[in-house]
């Protein structure tokens, strides 16, 4: 074997053209690197030495895992200070229980949080790699579905960067959100293997183990106390993530379970008797709880095993934080009272509403509390955010499987259930009748439920809601009755977004400008210091530059559709841009079909008129979930749109509708620095907050929407006249959707033409009429247009002629772009965070000197 110069270029044999390179520079272990020099011997050292890999090829696949190790390596050494250090101090912590993270890639943000970007870029320059080609190697770590996932990343993003003593706790999918791909029938799924070869990033924690217990029986002692004993034991394995903060030492963690079996389970005798499969039965059960994301729940078999997901993360989480409190509790006497002052736990929706009986348990049967001092742990411990008030996402499991699962927890439940009813008799009479809804147990003979809602808020001494309005909703409606109960436990948290990631590192172009006009880049943590870019909102020179940097993003995006959809999209047209997971409430629907009779009207222009037509590209994203058929065929008719209107030679350079396959937290990266205009149209009062509504806005994308969510805060801060509204609002919904049940509304004849143009097979003969009919009538297919997409599409049609308007005065957009990121401050989830510190947690900064 000769020296990896002698063999390089020999790519053939599967040598890597770029081995040559390599051998100019020394491998050297330099895990500290911050010198170009070093980080480039640093990585060339991953690349001799990493096991995964042949030392020979060094392809843009293994540049990017030697030089994500390497940043890795210089994470370890500020991750295991942090611990020490919060270990010696004992703060207060808080504790993040989520079933969802949508972490994306980590290397852009990891290096950039180190702040060594230049040297990072020199380093793999040496190498003979570019840093913006190899980041493109990694996969998105997508272990959630859309908005609370990504809300739980940028949550952890910030409690990092804020010095924070908090720690992310979740499951480690296999497979987590699958790759969506557009076929003839429309999306097609495919199982996303983020670990097919390993993540460079997680570390495997071999020491931190804890059983988890499913079914089985109680044993009751002489005493009166109770065992949970029998069933089937799993073992929680943690594997660690470092969550880096933006330029400190404080690196952070976030806890993935991993379940397995252990060597004992695996029975020998049989499998070496040829039962294999019972051999090794309770490993393939192991394997099967973090298999996938959310495994169908059609039938009895799906339900349990989300339910057994639920519950290993609870559990093995609840058991390492009173490992940790126990182990810090040698030091001095600590009282279990003392608990709540060492411990804040955060729900994140009820996905982990396991964790109030199960701590409730811990503390009695293993800690040998009473009932009222475990259940004063437990209640100044949780709290609780709801993300939604849809009523089909409100979490209700069934009483018979979850006795089955979990009969010690059900026995607990009945007795939070029996003393809350209680006390509202003895203390609020009044309320009796409203008992039966507020109470936990639905005890329905027909089917017995528990309603994980109620659970949650009668046991969190705090309940939030994530906007404004989201919040009134809460305490007007959903949780109404509670709140005569305890007025105080109801609060807002408006959602938020990191800086770092959605603007600084995505948009670098744009950053740039802000900083140089701004003369510093402290915006990055103190997001309202954006307010100052107003003074310069009328400036020709700063226009001039906002412009360019928007027109690069623009260009940087249109290659990205290229590549792709093969669509070939103008830069100089309106990019118009809805991603978002596919949904009825979010209103797909009434962009496709505001795009259709924008077509027909094109179409029916003679070519003069159409010269005075401002050019569009309408660019739609999202998964459907898999079971969800009228979400399934908003993406099919998406793509037939634009098969069809992209092809269509009269009207191409006026107008193109392309569908963004496989729309996730990398591709959101590309998406949103390169819009102009962006949707959040949702029926007002169903969407809670919106998180995507945010990063357009920070990146200077003008926002067409209705006062739902968030939308009405951002309106509130970038000024109403730099936002297109329209659409009913959430308080005129129900009597519009009665109107709409009865008939009692007048057609409105643009609407009527739009879904006419799609009935008579201009897009194709896929059967679009489920989705048309859910707009009318009561009957078959008909939803009586629950969502009000026929109410709203007029408006509708009037903003986005404004927006035409707007857009043709190219002076005023660029300063509503410029208005739209100088009043996105309060978008921060640094703001948001600071806020559950201070008014939920109860927890103070603990920086790492
Ligand atoms: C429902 C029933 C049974 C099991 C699971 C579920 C389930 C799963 C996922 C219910 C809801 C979700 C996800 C909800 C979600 O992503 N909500 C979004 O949260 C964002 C962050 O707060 C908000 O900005 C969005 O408005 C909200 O839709």
């Amino acid at each position: 074997m000769g020296t990896v110069e002698e063999v390089s270029g020999n790519t053939k044999s599967g040598l890597s053209a770029k081995s040559g390179v390599l051998a100019k520079i020394p491998a050297v272990a330099h895990p500290l690197a911050e010198e170009p020099a070093e980080i480039a011997s640093n990585i060339n050292y991953h690349v001799q030495y990493n096991p995964h890999f042949s030392p020979f090829k060094f392809e843009p696949e293994q540049a990017f895992y030697a030089t994500a190790e390497s940043v890795r390596n210089r994470l370890i050494q500020q991750w295991n200070q942090t611990y020490l250090h919060f270990h010696k101090a004992d703060p207060k912590q808080t504790y993040y229980l989520s079933m969802e993270y949508l972490q994306g890639r980590s290397l852009t943000n990891a290096i950039g949080n180190l702040d060594s970007q230049d040297a990072y870029i020199d380093a793999l320059n040496k190498l003979g790699h570019d840093l913006e080609e190899i980041v493109e190697q990694e996969k998105d770590a997508a272990l959630g579905n859309g908005g609370l996932g990504r809300l739980a990343s940028c949550f952890l993003d910030s409690m990092a960067t804020l010095n924070l003593p908090a720690w992310g706790y979740g499951l480690r999918y296999r497979y987590g959100l699958f790759k969506q791909c557009i076929g003839k029938q429309g999306q097609e799924e495919i199982a996303e293997d983020w670990l097919e070869k390993f993540s460079p990033w997680e570390v495997i924690r071999h020491d931190v183990v804890f059983p988890v217990r499913f079914f089985g029986q109680i044993e009751v002692h002489a005493s009166g106390s109770r065992k949970w004993v029998g069933g089937e034991v799993i073992q929680a394995l943690a594997y660690d993530v470092p969550i880096p903060g933006f330029k400190t030492k404080n690196t952070i963690s976030l806890r993935l379970w991993e379940a397995k079996a252990g060597a004992e389970d695996f029975n020998l005798f049989q499998f070496n008797d040829g039962q294999y499969e019972s051999a090794a039965q309770l490993h393939s059960r192991a394997q099967q709880i973090c298999a996938v994301l959310y495994p169908g729940d059609a039938t009895e078999d799906g339900k349990l095993l989300r339910l057994k997901q639920q519950f290993f993360l609870c559990s093995a989480s609840l058991q390492d934080i009173i490992f940790r409190f126990k182990e810090r509790k040698e030091k001095g006497v600590r009282q279990w009272s003392e608990f709540p002052n060492k411990v804040a736990v955060q729900l994140n929706d009820t996905h982990p509403t396991l964790a109030i009986p199960e701590l409730m348990r811990l503390l009695m049967d293993d800690e040998g509390l009473g009932w009222d001092e475990a259940w004063d742990v437990t209640t100044r411990t949780i709290s609780y955010t709801n993300h939604t008030v849809l009523p089909e996402a409100l979490e209700k499991w069934s009483q018979t499987v979850m006795w089955k699962l979990l009969p010690r927890h059900m026995e607990i439940i009945e007795e939070i259930d029996r003393r809350f009813i209680a006390m509202i008799n003895s203390k609020h009479p009044g309320l009796e009748s409203k008992l039966s809804s507020m109470c936990i147990m639905d005890n329905n003979p027909q089917k017995p439920v528990v309603r994980m809602a109620n659970l949650c808020v009668v046991s969190s001494h705090t309940v939030n809601g994530v906007a404004q309005l989201h919040s009134d909703i809460l305490k007007s409606e959903l949780f109404a009755d509670y709140v005569s109960v305890w007025p105080t436990k109801f609060q807002n948290k408006t959602n938020g977004i990191t800086p770092r990631r959605w603007l600084r590192f995505c948009s670098p172009e744009l950053s740039h400008i802000i900083t140089k006009w701004l003369k510093t880049d402290e915006w990055a943590t103190n997001l309202d210091l954006l307010a100052d870019l107003r003074q310069f909102a009328d400036s020709a020179a700063f226009q001039v530059e906002w412009e360019s940097a928007k027109m690069a993003n623009k260009q940087r995006l249109a290659q990205y559709v290229q590549q792709v959809t093969g669509v070939s999209i103008d830069p100089n047209s309106l990019f118009d841009i809805q991603v978002k997971r596919i949904h009825e409430y979010k209103r797909q629907l009434l962009n496709i079909l505001g795009a259709v009779y924008r077509y027909k009207t094109l179409k029916e222009m003679s070519p003069e008129e159409r010269k005075r037509a401002t050019p569009r590209t309408i660019m739609i994203g999202g998964k459907a979930f898999a079971t969800y058929t009228n979400a399934r065929r908003i993406v099919k008719l998406v793509n037939d749109v634009g098969a069809v209107v992209n092809t269509d030679p009269e009207v191409s350079s006026y107008l193109k509708v392309v569908f963004v396959p496989n729309y996730n937290v990398s591709v959101a990266e590309k998406l949103i620095p390169g819009s102009e205009l962006s949707q959040h149209i949702s029926t007002a009062g169903m969407e809670a907050s919106g998180t995507s509504n945010m990063k357009f806005a920070l990146n200077g994308c003008l926002i067409i929407g209705t006062l739902d969510g968030a939308n009405v805060e951002i309106r509130e801060e970038i000024g109403e006249e730099n936002f297109f509204l329209f659409g009913a609002t959430a308080d005129e919904v129900p009597r519009l959707r009665k109107e709409r049940e009865n008939g009692l509304f007048k057609p409105d004849p643009r609407f009527e033409e739009a879904k006419q143009f799609i009935r008579s097979g201009a897009f194709g003969s896929y059967d679009y009429n489920p989705l048309l009919e859910s707009l009318e009538g009561n009957s078959g297919y008909g939803r009586g247009d629950y969502f009000l997409v026929g109410h709203d599409f007029p408006s509708y049609m009037d903003a986005q002629a404004r927006v035409d308007e707007a857009y043709k005065d190219r002076k005023r957009w660029i300063k509503m772009s410029i208005l739209s990121t100088a009043g996105s401050g309060k978008f921060s989830s640094d703001r948001t965070i600071s806020q559950y510190a201070k008014e939920i947690w109860n927890i103070e900064e603990c920086r790492v000197p």
